[in-house]
């Protein structure tokens, strides 16, 4: 029997490196696009030990014959449209690039698959953020949308073509609609890893406080180890269809904060500074997911709790950051077992 190959947009970035490792797992060849940048974009993929076992092509996602040629030469017959801008603060700054890549990107990716080989199939990254201002308390996969953001707004776009390229062209073209879902490999501008990052440095005497904004903002946090094979399985089932993917459990930033300054045996109301320079032009207060759907067709659950995500989190940063004492066992999950 031959390899399977998929294609992965977005594959140096959190989600990207534990997809790669799990396809890898299950036997695939996997490609993946690389955008040019001046400085190193691997270090997600070395961590996770599986670098050298990826396939790069050159290949941006505004640049649709770069795509054209990574499905050529990838002869994918998943693929994984997980690049963007992804940080929401950052869309308000770069509204039309946000535009550009998450929305129009993804509809490059649609028509790049629909000229070289219409029979792949294809999933799009979709976000809670496109519920926004929420319309029902739980949201699930009729609740309609109302982003708040230019990074929602762009993300519907996609959202949307995704569906019409079903509709329209018949593509076997899912969305997950993921919640926050977090990990040792999330950036560092993100609130969980930011928390993670500031109290392993308090620990170690490396600062002295950490600063945040909005922390009575609500999220339905998971790990991206987890949430990954949520969307393989979506390209598994014989008709596509729209998923969301969540824990079904919403936490304040505050909790959640309290969680890593507890873990590390520090006291957060010593160390937290409410600093109005993090606070958004436009909140989402509160996101809670139903994952009755994809639990019912999938038979997926989420696995881990959001204090083993944490305390993980919390525990690799102490790691990197050259603790002695370690709080946590030696290797990372989801790292490659030698
Ligand atoms: P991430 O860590 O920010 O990774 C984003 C990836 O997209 C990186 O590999 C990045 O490459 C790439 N990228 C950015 N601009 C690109 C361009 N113009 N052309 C090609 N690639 C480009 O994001 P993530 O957390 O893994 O999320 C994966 C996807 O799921 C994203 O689409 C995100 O919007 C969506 N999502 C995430 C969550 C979450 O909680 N993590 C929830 C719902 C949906 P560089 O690093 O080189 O820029
Ligand atoms: O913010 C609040 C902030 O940046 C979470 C992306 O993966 O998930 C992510 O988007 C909450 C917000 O994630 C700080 O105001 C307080 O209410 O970690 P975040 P996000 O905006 O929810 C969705 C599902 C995606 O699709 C996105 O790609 O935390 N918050 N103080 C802060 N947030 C940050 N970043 N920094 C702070 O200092």
């Amino acid at each position: 029997m031959s390899t399977k190959s998929a294609l992965i947009t977005g594959i140096t970035g959190q989600d990207g490196a534990y997809l790669s490792q799990l396809l890898l797992q299950k036997g695939y060849a996997v490609h993946g696009l690389l955008p040019r940048r001046s400085t190193d974009t691997l270090w997600r993929l070395r961590e996770l030990g599986v670098d050298r076992d990826v396939r790069l092509h050159d290949g941006d996602l505004t640049d649709l014959s770069s795509l054209i040629r990574a499905m050529e030469a990838s002869k994918a017959i998943e693929v994984y449209n997980l690049g963007a801008q992804s940080f929401v603060g950052s869309s308000w700054q770069q509204p039309i690039l946000t535009a550009q890549v998450d929305g129009v990107g993804a509809l490059n990716v649609l028509e790049a698959v629909r000229i070289v080989n219409p029979e792949a199939r294809f999933y799009q990254a979709s976000t809670s953020e496109m519920f926004g201002l929420i319309q029902a308390e739980m949201q699930d996969e009729r609740t309609l949308f109302h982003p708040r953001s230019p990074y929602g707004v762009a993300k519907l776009m996609a959202h949307w073509a995704t569906v019409n390229y079903r509709e329209s062209f018949g593509l076997h073209a899912s969305s997950g609609i993921l919640f926050n879902h977090e990990s040792p490999l999330r950036g560092i501008e993100f609130v969980t890893r930011k928390v993670s990052d500031a109290v392993a440095r308090i620990k170690l005497g490396k600062a002295k406080e950490l600063r945040l904004g909005n922390i009575d903002a609500k999220r339905d946090w998971g790990f991206a180890g987890d949430y990954v094979e949520a969307m393989w399985l979506m390209l598994q089932q014989p008709q596509a269809d729209d998923y969301v993917v969540a824990t079904g459990i919403t936490t304040t930033v505050r909790d959640m904060c309290r969680i890593a300054f507890g873990h590390a045996g520090l006291s957060m109301d010593e160390h937290l500074v409410i600093d109005p320079a993090f606070f958004r032009p436009a909140e989402v207060d509160v996101l809670l997911g139903n994952p009755g759907k994809a639990k019912a067709k999938l038979g997926w659950t989420p696995k881990t709790s959001l204090e083993q995500l944490i305390t993980m989190m919390v525990d690799a940063d102490l790691r990197r950051l050259g603790a002695v004492k370690r709080l946590e066992p030696e290797r990372l999950p989801g790292s490659r077992i030698e």
